[in-house]
């Protein structure tokens, strides 16, 4: 079988999220997601709105995750790879080209992002009513 791994933080989930993630579940036929641990949003500058307990909840929820585990740096992706045996990493294209060093274990992958909606989106939506 044929398992596809991807990353994120996933805040206030969203169908640009949505969409990423089932595109990915229909390249395989398993989907496992490295969700940001909090700390690991701090480091990538990133402030969240929900915390991982609960991002990780809304992607189990999700119809098309299989699993969901923590990602709490930039190091861990080779060993994800190989632990849940992956054969495509993929990511939406905001990403293109930085990952391509993992080539020699897995098929790389970069989709085309979801136009006009972003957690970034949804505050600034939020913040003007
Ligand atoms: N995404 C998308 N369309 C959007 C918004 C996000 O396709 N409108 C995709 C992103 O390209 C990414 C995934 O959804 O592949 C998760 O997005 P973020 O939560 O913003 O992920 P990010 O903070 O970029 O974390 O090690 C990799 C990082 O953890 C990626």
């Amino acid at each position: 079988n044929r398992t596809v791994i991807t990353y994120g933080t996933f805040d206030l989930f969203h169908v640009g999220h949505v969409r990423l993630l089932k595109r990915l579940a229909n390249l395989g036929d398993r989907l496992v997601v490295g969700c940001s641990t909090d700390q690991f949003n701090e480091l990538k500058g990133k402030r969240t709105i929900m915390s991982y307990a609960q991002r990780k909840e809304m992607l189990e929820a999700c119809r098309y995750v299989d699993s969901v585990f923590p990602e709490s740096n930039w190091e861990q992706k080779r060993e994800d790879i190989l632990r849940e045996q992956a054969a495509i990493f993929a990511m939406g294209d905001d990403w293109a080209g930085k990952f391509d060093d993992l080539a020699d274990i897995a098929e790389v992958i970069y989709l085309p992002r979801t136009q006009d909606i972003s957690t970034t989106e949804i505050k600034e939506l939020v913040s003007s009513v």
